[in-house]
């Protein structure tokens, strides 16, 4: 086989890329190591920025989700001293789309159907080759090694992926920080706990709660990194929920059975070389954030929006400045999400080795934002998604 662009990884940004450069007439195939139904069982982000809410409408994958997308103007910080709202619209004249990555890729994926684009499934032992030559793609599928020809590779097959790893120790350049705690999350079939997301700073440790619409409510608490999700009953996720959250929400909040429980670690991550030869990295494949900030969806999106960018320009034009200065440009951004998803996760969570100064130093920050409409603006214009 031969096309122009091949996509390893079939999440959000390969299906928004493969859809972007199908638009325009640029021929793709996505490689995709789990089934379809695996992909979209996946249970991650739930917040889209209106940069991303821009691009999903420039793919022509809007319509439910402006059916069934919440539009959100603000969000709560509760602090021991009560709760205050950070508000969008004043601050920023901006908003997010409370949307869940589950739907995005449905609609992606319907999207796709729809100009009849080229997924393959179940696509194994998938690896790029000849990244400074004449490169091509090799993966086995139903017994047979097949081979693709093409011009370009893009590595979306996120953190655990192959892209990154033929990228020789020697052209990369990764940073990492690892947090001492984890997310333990659930999805529940319940009234959500308040019509916007309330992000919970207590003694006990974070909390937040958020929503997929008005009958799915997703919680999480902060836990140990090593705790075991089994060993939560739902009861005891709630009971310590609520502690962690406001009275006046916790007193009047709807429980019921989780359908969905898990645990997710936490890391800031950057592989500082989004592009080596004919493969460009986007998204997780490139770069993790702690959930704190709601950015790493949206940073995947904002990666494709780049990347796209610069491949409709060679094709169109032939002009390579958007491709050359991809990475650069894609990493401005990222390290902007990078430092935003930090600073969240320091002045919300409590670190295991956190002495007086350093819980003087968060309640501060968090009263900073309670007292000064600069410092909300800042967040603000931080969490709806700085420019594009
Ligand atoms: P993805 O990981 O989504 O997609 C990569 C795809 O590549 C997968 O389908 C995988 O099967 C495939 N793949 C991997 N290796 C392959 C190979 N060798 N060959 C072929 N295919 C391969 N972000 C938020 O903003 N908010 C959240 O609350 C949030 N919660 C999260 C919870 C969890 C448990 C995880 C893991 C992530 C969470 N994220 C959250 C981040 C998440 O939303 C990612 O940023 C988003 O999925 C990134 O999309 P992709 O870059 O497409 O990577
Ligand atoms: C979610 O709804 O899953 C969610 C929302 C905001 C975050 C993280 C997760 O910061």
């Amino acid at each position: 086989m031969k096309t122009n662009v091949v996509i390893i990884g079939g999440g959000p940004s390969g299906l928004l890329l493969s859809q972007l450069l199908n638009k325009a007439g640029i021929g793709t195939v996505v490689l995709e190591r789990r089934s379809r139904d695996y992909v979209l069982s996946r249970i991650r982000a739930g917040v889209l920025e209106s940069g991303t809410v821009d691009l999903l409408r420039r793919a022509g994958c809007d319509a439910r989700m402006d059916r069934e997308g919440h539009p959100h103007e603000g969000c709560y910080l509760s602090t021991e001293r009560g709760m205050f709202r950070v508000d969008f619209r004043d601050l920023c004249d901006n908003e997010v789309m409370v949307y869940g990555q589950t739907e995005v890729t449905e609609d992606l994926y319907a999207a796709q159907d729809a100009i009849g684009a080229t997924i393959v499934h179940e696509a194994m032992e998938v690896m790029p080759h000849d990244l400074d030559g004449s490169p091509y793609v090799t993966y086995e599928k139903d017994g047979e090694t097949h081979r693709i020809a093409c011009d370009f590779v893009a590595g979306c097959d996120g953190y655990h992926g192959v892209s990154r790893t033929v990228i020789p120790a020697d052209r990369k350049h990764e940073i990492e920080r690892v947090y001492p705690f984890g997310w333990l999350g659930i999805l529940s079939r319940t009234k959500p706990a308040a019509d916007e997301l309330i992000y919970a700073n207590h003694p006990r440790g974070f909390a937040l709660a958020s929503m997929r619409n008005e009958n799915l409510s997703r919680y999480y608490i902060q836990v140990p990194m090593e705790d075991d999700p089994d060993k939560w009953s739902d009861d005891a996720f709630w009971a310590e929920l609520k502690r962690r959250l406001p009275d006046e929400v916790a007193d009047t909040m709807e429980t019921g059975a989780s359908i969905d429980k898990s645990i997710a670690p936490l890391r800031s991550y950057v592989c500082t070389t989004m592009r080596h030869g004919a493969l460009f990295l986007a998204g997780d494949a490139a770069h993790i954030v702690p959930p704190t900030g709601a950015k790493g969806l949206n940073l995947a999106m904002s990666d494709i929006h780049y990347l796209s960018e610069g491949l409709l320009a060679w094709y169109g034009s032939g002009e390579a400045s958007g491709l050359e200065t991809y990475s650069d440009r894609a990493l401005l951004r990222v390290w902007r999400a990078i430092r935003f998803s930090w600073w969240m996760t320091s002045i919300l969570h409590r670190y295991p080795q956190q002495d007086e100064f350093d819980q003087r130093m968060q309640e501060m920050e968090l009263e900073n934002l309670r007292d000064l409409d600069a410092a909300r603006r800042a967040m603000a214009l931080n969490y709806v998604g700085l420019p594009l």
